[in-house]
């Protein structure tokens, strides 16, 4: 008899598992060492959940579920980046290694004064082309974390709408105005009132001010500009986009998240092997998401509290508690390997009204 195949249905094994010691011993024991094999008692090489005995999700490893298309145009962009030397971080973990770092999207940035704001990484600026074409995959990655953890990311989501900015507060913040004609005529000279116009244009002409924006990166950013006039001048060849730069990208400035994400931050790693940290600024309780490309042997994620390694390879996506549970890469690296961490920041989700003008 011949038995009829079906293709195998996705299964994610999910594993309770106790932790060696409490945080503050892992602190101790491993904080800022480097992690090798003899910290791993289980090693993933299929899709598993690792839960906590109270059910709470520490680590999603999802192998081979972002799309191949995905994955070589990541690659394909990951590798245009200008990365700065990671020997110099500014991240105890990753000091002295080989290899480089790249932050893109928002900070929250220290203030002359006191305290801090939100704003955009000089990198974000300076590479927004490559750093817009990166959106395809964060966009795969929130799916893939809606449909997998609908109830982490529901809540995650709401967070992040919370930090969002309006465009008003946005052209305050950054353009500089300092005067500016009414509708009815008058010139504008006092903050107060120039926000008030804002505020009425906002919401008149919503996508002015998304052009606006446009318009300065383009100033700013030639590279993006490049491309504009590169994509303009396909389309009128009949080429069709259906990832198009343009208007929309005013909508990051205003969200302190990338656009139909709730990623406020990026972190990109070029080659480079962490000592065991925690990651400390995501939003309380949330996750971070985190895959990897390119071809290169070692570097894989490893839990010590748990004892557990994801070798991640390219296509697989890991959602974790990066944020509170001691992560670190066993070495040795080689090749080249280029992660994309992808989370919300837990200054920026608090602030949601606290946007001073003209800082
Ligand atoms: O690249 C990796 O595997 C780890 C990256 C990481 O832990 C980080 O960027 O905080
Ligand atoms: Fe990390």
């Amino acid at each position: 008899m011949t038995q009829a195949r079906t293709r195998s249905a996705f299964k994610i094994e999910k594993l309770p598992l106790k932790p060696i010691c409490s945080p503050e011993e892992a602190r101790e024991k491993f904080q800022n060492r480097y992690l090798d094999k003899s910290h791993v008692t289980l090693r993933l090489t299929e899709s598993t959940h690792i839960v906590t005995p109270q059910g709470k999700t520490k680590i999603l490893f999802l192998k081979n579920v972002l799309p191949t298309k995905v994955v070589t145009m990541s690659w394909e962009t990951l590798q245009k980046f200008r990365f700065k030397p990671a020997k110099n971080s500014r991240r105890a973990a990753l000091q002295g290694s080989t290899g480089g770092e790249l932050l893109l999207g928002w900070l929250d940035m220290a203030r002359r004064s006191m305290g801090t704001f939100p704003g955009l990484t000089t990198e974000t600026r300076t590479q927004w082309a490559t750093f817009r074409e990166l959106w395809l995959l964060l966009w795969m990655i929130q799916y893939l974390y809606n449909k997998f953890l609908p109830k982490y990311s529901a809540k995650q989501q709401q967070k992040a709408g919370s930090a969002r900015e309006t465009a008003a507060d946005y052209l305050l913040r950054t353009a500089g105005i300092e005067v500016m004609g009414s509708s009815d005529g008058r010139k504008l000279t006092s903050k107060d009132d120039i926000a008030e116009e804002l505020r009425r244009w906002e919401k008149k002409l919503p996508d002015a001010f998304a052009q606006f924006f446009v318009m300065q990166l383009a100033q700013s950013n030639p590279e993006y500009l490049a491309k504009l006039i590169q994509q303009a001048d396909d389309e009128a060849r009949g080429l069709k986009y259906y990832n198009r730069l343009g208007l929309k990208d005013g909508n990051v400035m205003m969200g302190y998240t990338v656009p139909g994400t709730m990623f406020s931050t990026i972190t990109v790693n070029q080659t480079a092997l962490f000592r065991a940290h925690e990651d400390g600024n995501n939003l309380t309780g949330a996750l971070s998401c985190l895959a990897a490309f390119g071809s290169f042997s070692g570097g894989e994620l490893c839990f010590p509290r748990f004892g557990v390694s994801c070798p991640m390879e390219p296509g697989d996506l890991l959602i974790g508690d990066t944020n509170r549970e001691l992560h670190g890469n066993l070495g040795p690296l080689t090749g080249s390997r280029i992660s994309v961490v992808a989370y919300m920041r837990d200054a920026l989700a608090r602030r949601e009204n606290d946007v001073s003008p003209m800082c």
